[in-house]
């Protein structure tokens, strides 16, 4: 098989002080931090769909990057050459793991074409492929996805759809699409709510959809276990785009809907950084509220802009929020079938085969420096001490009381009169903020 980049050699570590672009500088795979291997920790996956299947197109013009892997008329021809630069890329990186969405990896059929049965005929063929693919190269599946928002049956949702000839549709695909999951021996599956959502509720039965979705979602969990699957399936918050208003749209929303569906113990969390901010969050509260939660599950590692209002899904380079990411994750016990999936797109002047290398190296030792400095602050516990410190009026037999639900407002009234005025003590953000600072070197 001929080469699709002969001019990169495969990318590896060379250290801090390296002016060689095409090297890591702190992600080390081998490398042993609070003693399990950074490729352990970081389990970083590829995203098909923006990676290899971006054009740079935006709302003002169409594509700007070519690819010579795009140079056939025949749709499987591209789907197969797409496939084979991919490893090539995964290789080269030297990432363990990628993610895509049905749609992503073999081209849609047309009911002129075939329909339905056509499209999983070449979704077949092609996961045939990626199966030796994944064999040849030892590269796993982090999770399968199925896109449910980009044809116009989805106009109005797919599982939210107010037809149910539609929600068949959908649950037809998202069948095929665990099954193919499968097969790769996926370690997950993702529900992003692509159009579950509405744009006005004029013409919207809001508790009508919720209980669809829910209806959806069940059928999914009832199928997973019919063929075997054992991979983790999450959800995936967003507030917004491509509808006003997505169902699905922060941690406490999916985890409230999870709960009222009895579905809480079937699905995780897929968190996005961006989609975080775009809600209003942090990408660190989003996280700080799974883990506290438990359901903290994968990311989608990415960035937005401070100025852009929109999902730019941009790669993450900010290190205040890997430092607070992998204090958050490792804290929690770090990723078992999750890990960070690059949900991140290069620029669309970027058009070069090597932008997408500097931008998925770039995020790798943004998140690797992160893991490190987070396990100084974890080892050395300058936040834990003062957070305990602060908590530790509820250790004392008084709080324990409380927290055992043994004492109530009558009791509390009577310390309250006793005791009087209880006494301020200051939250220190500033010297939390300089320590912080302090351990990024
Ligand atoms: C879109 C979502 C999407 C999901 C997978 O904003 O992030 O890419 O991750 O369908
Ligand atoms: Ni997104
Ligand atoms: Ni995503």
């Amino acid at each position: 098989m001929p080469e699709f980049m002969p001019d990169i050699q495969p990318i590896r570590y060379e250290g801090p002080d390296t002016k060689n672009p095409l090297a890591f500088k702190y992600y080390n795979p081998r490398d042993k931090v609070l003693g399990k291997t950074m490729a352990d920790h970081l389990r970083f996956a590829v995203a098909y769909w923006h990676t290899f299947k971006g054009t740079g197109s935006d709302p003002f013009g169409p594509g700007t990057i070519l690819r010579d892997y795009n140079n056939s008329s025949d749709p499987m021809v591209v789907a197969e050459q797409t496939l084979r630069f991919a490893f090539e890329f995964f290789t080269k990186l030297g990432v363990n793991f990628w993610c895509f969405h049905d749609r992503d990896i073999a081209p849609e059929a047309t009911p002129a074409e075939g329909g339905l049965a056509e499209t999983n005929r070449r979704l077949d063929q092609i996961v045939k492929l990626a199966g030796k693919l994944q064999k040849d190269t030892g590269v796993k599946l982090l999770w399968g996805t199925a896109n449910l928002f980009s044809n116009r049956r989805y106009m109005a949702g797919a599982a939210t759809n107010p037809s149910p000839v539609v929600f068949a549709y959908a649950a037809a695909q998202v069948k095929k699409a665990l099954e193919i999951t499968k097969e790769l021996g996926g370690a997950g599956y993702v529900f992003w709510g692509g159009r579950e959502g509405y744009d006005t509720l004029l013409n919207t039965d809001m508790g009508r959809e919720l209980d669809h979705l829910a209806a959806f979602l069940h059928m999914a969990v009832d199928y997973k276990k019919a063929i075997g699957f054992k991979g983790q399936f999450y959800i995936e918050p967003k507030p917004k785009e491509p509808t006003k208003h997505q169902y699905d749209s922060d941690a406490a929303a999916c985890h409230a809907f999870l709960q009222k569906y009895d579905l809480v113990e079937h699905l995780k969390l897929n968190i996005e950084a961006h989609h975080a901010t775009l809600a209003g969050h942090t990408f660190h509260h989003e996280l700080a509220y799974c883990a506290a939660n438990g359901i903290l599950g994968s990311v989608d590692a990415n960035r937005g802009d401070e100025l852009l209002g929109w999902d730019t899904d941009q790669f993450p380079t900010n290190l205040y929020d890997t430092i607070l990411a992998m204090y958050i994750i490792t804290k929690a016990g770090g990723f078992t079938t999750g890990g960070f999936n690059f949900d991140a797109k290069v620029r669309r002047q970027s058009v070069d085969v090597v932008d997408l290398f500097h931008a998925h190296i770039g995020a790798m030792d943004a998140f690797a420096r992160g893991l490190k400095i987070a396990a100084r602050l974890i080892k050395d516990k300058p936040l834990d001490k003062f957070v305990a410190a602060r908590y530790k009026g509820w250790d004392s037999a008084f709080g324990k009381q409380i927290e055992e639900g043994k004492i109530g407002f009558v009791e509390l009234e009577q310390y309250t009169m006793k005791n009087g005025e209880p006494a301020v003590q200051s939250g220190r953000q500033e010297m939390l903020e300089n320590i912080l600072n302090d351990y990024i070197r």
